[in-house]
């Protein structure tokens, strides 16, 4: 009893209507590698999954975050106060009436929620749960560096909340053209990238994600991809043959889009506090100024091909790199000295 278990998985997303409340249909089902199962959880045990409501104010949310995130805007880097967005997103009182009558009438106890009030935290028992969530059926994992415990669900579930998490940088992963020199970066065959068919293309992706469409010579067939989706990834960093050291333990041969994220989101961190050291505030959401100035500061990746469906019809092929923008290296990888002097002001 009282096993401290976390639900981080509870992704209910608007699917253009075909699947109004289910989890993502490509959402990984299988266990990763490093991890396995001990079985189906007690059902008296209990977990405190965390709940998602829906948000007021959405699209104002996204206007202002647009206005601070665009440095031809007057607001740019003007960002709000965490109250501030409290008071414009908090959900209605008819949501939360709703959400917390439906989690009590299961037998939920001990909520708490936070400043913006459209996360709910609750203690169930798993007997409680998997009634409340048509279709769950938890078990308990073990893996990781950590050997971590957790408990999830192997089969999707439905649950009436919805959620959006359009504002991310997504990096894509190259690899040196010679593997044993520092040479130029190509595309790394495991790249994640394509078109979203949750999100629609953001504005500020227009004329980037236009300008692929109509001049790659190597576009996988259109019933492959949602062309009108938000497009990724936006950048790109090496994600081939990192060494790793854990618990003063070298581990070679380290790849994966897993490496090349905390990269670019370490020089992030760098640019940023050169901009606080000099007065300014962080860069915040990347992407309208990244499109707005054509990848500058980027090292444009201009060849290779990622991996797609291993069916008889595209055989792996799928979206291949090009010059500027392309949905497999975004911008490109980035050149510090560079990127820090098209960063650093305004
Ligand atoms: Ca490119």
């Amino acid at each position: 009893m009282g096993l401290q278990a976390c639900l981080l998985g509870l992704f209910a997303l608007i699917l253009s209507g075909k699947c109004s409340y289910s989890p993502e249909p490509d959402q990984r089902r299988t266990l990763p590698p490093g991890w396995v199962s001990l079985g189906r959880a007690d059902p008296e045990e209990e977990l405190s999954p965390t709940f998602a409501l829906r948000q007021q104010n959405v699209e104002r949310l996204s206007e202002l975050v647009q206005a601070v995130s665009d440095p031809s805007s007057p607001q740019y880097g003007k960002y709000l106060t965490l109250e501030n967005v409290a008071d414009l997103v908090r959900p209605s009182p008819l949501t939360l009436h709703t959400v917390q009558k439906w989690l009590l009438a299961a037998g939920a106890q001990k909520c708490h929620s936070v400043i913006t009030q459209d996360f709910l935290t609750c203690w169930l028992s798993i007997r409680q749960a998997e009634l409340l969530l048509p279709g769950a059926e938890f078990h308990h994992y073990v893996g990781g560096p950590t050997e971590t415990h957790v408990v999830r669900s192997p089969h999707p579930y439905q649950l009436p909340h919805i959620l959006e998490v359009p504002y991310v940088t997504t990096v894509g992963g190259t690899s040196f053209q010679e593997p044993f020199l520092i040479t130029n970066e190509i595309v790394d065959y495991i790249s994640g990238g394509g078109f979203s068919n949750v999100f629609p293309r953001p504005s500020y992706q227009e004329e980037a994600v236009t300008k692929f469409l109509s001049s790659s010579p190597h576009l996988p067939p259109s019933s492959y991809f949602n062309a009108s989706g938000r497009a990724y990834p936006d950048v790109a960093a090496l994600s081939d043959g990192y060494w790793v050291v854990s618990n003063r333990v070298p581990i070679p041969w380290v790849s994966g889009t897993s490496a090349s994220t905390p990269v670019f989101g370490g020089i992030l961190s760098l640019i940023n506090e050169h901009r606080i050291l000099s007065g300014r505030p962080p860069l915040g959401f990347l992407n309208p100024r990244l499109y707005q100035q054509h990848g500058a500061g980027l090292f444009d990746v201009t060849r290779g091909c990622h991996e797609s469906c291993l069916d008889e019809e595209v055989e792996g092929q799928g979206f291949c790199s090009g010059p500027g923008w392309d949905p497999v290296t975004g911008w490109g990888t980035p050149n510090f000295p560079a990127l820090l002097k098209t960063l650093l002001n305004p």
